[in-house]
């Protein structure tokens, strides 16, 4: 796509450059956000603002623009780049400084990037399903701000490349975690189960919107800690990220979920979370067909 965000202005893509002592290039010091796109409009930005908001506040950098500024220039940017359907990337370094681990002690600016890319709806995947293998979640234990640091979520997630798997879910000694880029649930007794928004991972946006079309349609949640066990012997499972929505898991380390198909209710909620992109962003062209 032809233009970024540069500290601020909306340039030429191929000319927004980094400094080599961006504390983001060389420390993955600072944060990040992906935001979806849907019929040119972004789906949820106030929360992806706000968590962004706070992931900053967690370490100490204070965003040199207000949530209006940032929402504007976004919407801008979608607007040059004629971006219907896709993503928003934007990041957010401490700035650019003599290397040095501890925090650079003089005002310097930190550095805003953001992006886009035309990025299709997985309707394939959407509507069989995908695989996934279980991995040791071996990252920091402040999982909840969404930090440039990805090793540990890059290495679970080229496990899960290399097994020809969508995803990679992540244990702590036996408990299931997150996905290396998604929030992992399942069904039991046609509940709906995840681990609780602590520190152990990234609360979710899509979570967040999940669980409330849950509420509003009666279906029980319990925010708690599953073991690997559990998770195996699920009616159903699923996973859901900006850019996977709400899809379906039909196996999990060679073993099926259920009847390896997609379950009943991970399909309920999927017709459920588009008619809440329908709501937010207009009619989709695009949808998964039961
Ligand atoms: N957990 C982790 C570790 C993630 O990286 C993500 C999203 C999620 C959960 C789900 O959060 P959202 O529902 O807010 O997307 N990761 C983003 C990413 O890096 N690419 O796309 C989404």
């Amino acid at each position: 796509m032809k233009f970024a965000i540069l500290d601020g202005k909306i340039i030429e893509r191929r000319e927004a450059k980094v400094d080599v002592e961006d504390r983001g290039y060389q420390f993955g010091d600072g944060v990040y956000e992906v935001i979806r796109v849907y019929n040119g409009k972004m789906f949820t930005v106030t929360e992806h603002l706000n968590r962004l908001v706070k992931s900053l506040d967690s370490i100490g950098i204070k965003l040199p623009y207000t949530m209006d500024q940032l929402n504007d220039l976004l919407e801008e940017l979608i607007e040059k780049n004629k971006l219907q359907l896709g993503t928003i990337y934007m990041q957010i370094s401490r700035g650019v400084a003599p290397r040095n681990h501890a925090f650079p002690t003089e005002n310097v600016r930190p550095s805003l990037v953001a992006y886009t890319k035309e990025v299709s709806r997985p309707l394939e995947s959407l509507k069989m399903g995908v695989k996934t293998i279980v991995t040791d979640d071996i990252r920091w234990l402040r999982c909840d701000i969404k930090s440039l640091n990805l090793l540990g979520n890059l290495l679970a997630k080229q496990k899960a490349a290399e097994a020809g798997c969508f995803e990679a879910i992540q244990h702590r000694s036996g408990d299931v975690t997150e996905g290396s880029s998604s929030n992992i649930y399942m069904i039991k007794n046609g509940k709906v189960i995840t681990h609780q928004s602590d520190n152990l991972i990234l609360k979710g946006i899509t979570k967040d919107v999940i669980l409330q079309v849950c509420e509003r349609n009666n279906i029980v949640v319990e925010e708690r800690t599953f073991t690997l066990d559990e998770l195996i012997d699920a009616e159903e499972v699923f996973l859901s990220s900006t850019t996977a929505e709400v899809m379906p898991i039909i196996e999990v380390d060679g073993k099926r979920v259920g009847d390896g198909l997609p379950g009943p209710v991970t399909k309920l909620l999927q017709e459920w979370f588009e008619l809440e992109i329908e709501k937010r962003c207009g009619a989709l062209n695009d949808k998964i067909l039961f």
